[in-house]
């Protein structure tokens, strides 16, 4: 792991002796960095002005216990995290996880992605990213809303609408969020945008729900078409049942692909005539049960326990939508060798770089996860601005909105690209175009944090 730039040297040094044991910390920062070396390069001012260190450095860390009764009057307790990373552009902004598998290197590499992510959007965002190793999974629903109310009490002294706008993540969906702001707006005794994916009733955005699996079709469309290709025709791979797999598998079908097979953290399911998204939805969605019954109502399909067999079926097009890391060398070398030619990441890292350099090795399109599945967050910020106005727009007006952000989000990321002397990587392109405005920002203000 060696730069050819010595100040970007330094700061991962640092970064790696400052934060020990925190390895998808280390992991999502060496990539930033390795694609920001030629835009160092050709600038002193950001090492003169401490900008990476301070990037690199969390604004603040909030880790705090979570005490909640269990139905059996047990007392249960969780830890809870927010990580405010960057306010240089705007309120922190970002999602909350509650997975068994969350700790501080989880929600640190979290909350850097979400820097130049939101940057990417266009929209005045900073970023943050918090959660807790609560797991849902099996809970009653008055569990969950002790748990819920816990988490809010201690996490509402920290956010507010222009100062920190937490979302959903994996396991924080429309029941949770509820559960949340309900506590949110009892102690602040004030209805504020203070979180998004809120209810359509309560202040939610249309669209909110399905930003993040359209908005990443939206992106790799762009991608494909910029490259005389399409979704039309395609056998798609989506990992992944939850809410980007969902609304992913519905757009991408809609611009005439065909998605062959689907996941949950207990297998796959594989269907040549293509997965029915409404047994999909039942199952997931509406009931919380496993992918596994997807074959009691569908005879043609097959259903393979372990995760990481999905990306062994042939296709074309794979759409990473479950977790960090999904997809290693191994898995990446099967999927070029079964002929796929594009992965675009719905998921958050969920390459590991050995797989990234196999990708590249094999000149298949890369659709990176902070230009890919920004349409989230993005749509956040649109349903903020909607909060503000108090006011709201249509499903059309939003989607369309949504549409265009995805597109300037290619056209940026190839646009730098191109300038630093990397035609076609989205992923140094997404990196530098979003670095280069958050960094302006800091540069603006001198030292002033
Ligand atoms: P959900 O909780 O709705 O769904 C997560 C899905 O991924 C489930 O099918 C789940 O399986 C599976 N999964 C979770 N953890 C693992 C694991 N360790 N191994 C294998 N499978 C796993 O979450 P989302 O759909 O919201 O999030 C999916 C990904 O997209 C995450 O990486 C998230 O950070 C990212 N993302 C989400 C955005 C959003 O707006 N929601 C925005 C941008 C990115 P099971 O049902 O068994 O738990
Ligand atoms: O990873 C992400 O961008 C999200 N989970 C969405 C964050 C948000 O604030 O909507």
């Amino acid at each position: 792991m060696s730069f050819k730039n010595a100040y970007l040297q330094r700061v991962y040094d640092g970064v790696v002796a400052r934060n020990a044991g925190e390895p998808e910390f280390h992991q999502a920062v060496h990539e930033v960095l390795e694609s920001l070396e030629p835009v160092c390069d050709a600038d002193p001012r950001y090492e003169k002005m401490g900008v990476l260190e301070r990037l690199c450095e969390p604004e603040r860390v909030i880790y705090f216990r979570v005490p909640w009764v269990d139905d059996n009057g047990k007392v249960q307790v969780n830890r809870g995290f927010r990580v405010q990373f960057s306010s240089a552009i705007g309120p922190y902004k970002g999602g909350l996880r509650f997975h068994p598998s969350v700790n501080q290197s989880v929600i640190k590499f979290l909350g850097f992605e979400q820097i130049f992510k939101n940057s990417l959007t266009g929209l005045p965002i900073g970023a943050g990213k918090g959660g807790a190793d609560f797991d849902p999974k099996g809970k009653s629903d008055g569990e969950v809303m002790r748990f819920c109310q816990s988490f809010m009490t201690e996490l509402s002294k920290h956010i507010g609408e222009n100062t920190d706008v937490p979302a959903g993540d994996i396991g924080v969906g429309s029941r949770e969020i509820g559960f949340l702001y309900g506590q949110y707006k009892r102690l602040v005794n004030e209805f504020t945008g203070a979180i998004t994916g809120k209810g359509l009733r309560y202040g939610g955005s249309l669209a909110r729900t399905e930003a993040t699996g359209y908005g990443l079709c939206y992106f790799t469309e762009e991608m494909l078409n910029a490259n005389g290709k399409s979704f039309k025709g395609q056998r798609v791979i989506i990992s992944g049942s939850g809410n980007v797999a969902i609304y992913a598998h519905i757009k991408a079908t809609e611009f005439g692909a065909k998605v062959v097979a689907m996941s949950d953290s207990d297998g796959y399911i594989y269907d040549p005539n293509g997965i029915d998204i409404e047994t999909v939805r039942e199952l997931k969605e509406k009931n919380r049960k496993r992918i596994s019954e997807y074959v009691k109502y569908h005879s043609g399909a097959t259903y393979t326990p372990g995760c990481s067999g999905i990306w062994s079926i042939p296709c074309d097009i794979a759409l990473p939508c479950a977790t960090q890391n999904e997809i290693d060398e191994v898995s990446a070398a099967l999927l070029a060798k079964n002929g796929c030619y594009c992965v675009s990441e719905g998921a958050n890292m969920p390459s590991t770089p050995e797989a990234i350099k196999v990708y590249f090795a094999n000149k298949m399109l890369y659709g990176p996860a902070k230009a890919a599945n920004a349409g989230g967050v993005a749509t956040s910020a649109l349903e903020m601005s909607q909060n503000s106005l108090r006011y709201s727009w249509s499903f059309e007006k939003v989607d369309h909105k949504l549409q265009d952000i995805m597109k300037n989000i290619y056209n940026a990321a190839a646009d730098a690209a191109a300038l630093y002397g990397h035609e076609g990587n989205l992923m140094i392109g997404a990196n530098i175009a979003g670095f280069k405005k958050v960094a302006s920002a800091m540069l603006a203000y001198g030292v002033a944090y």
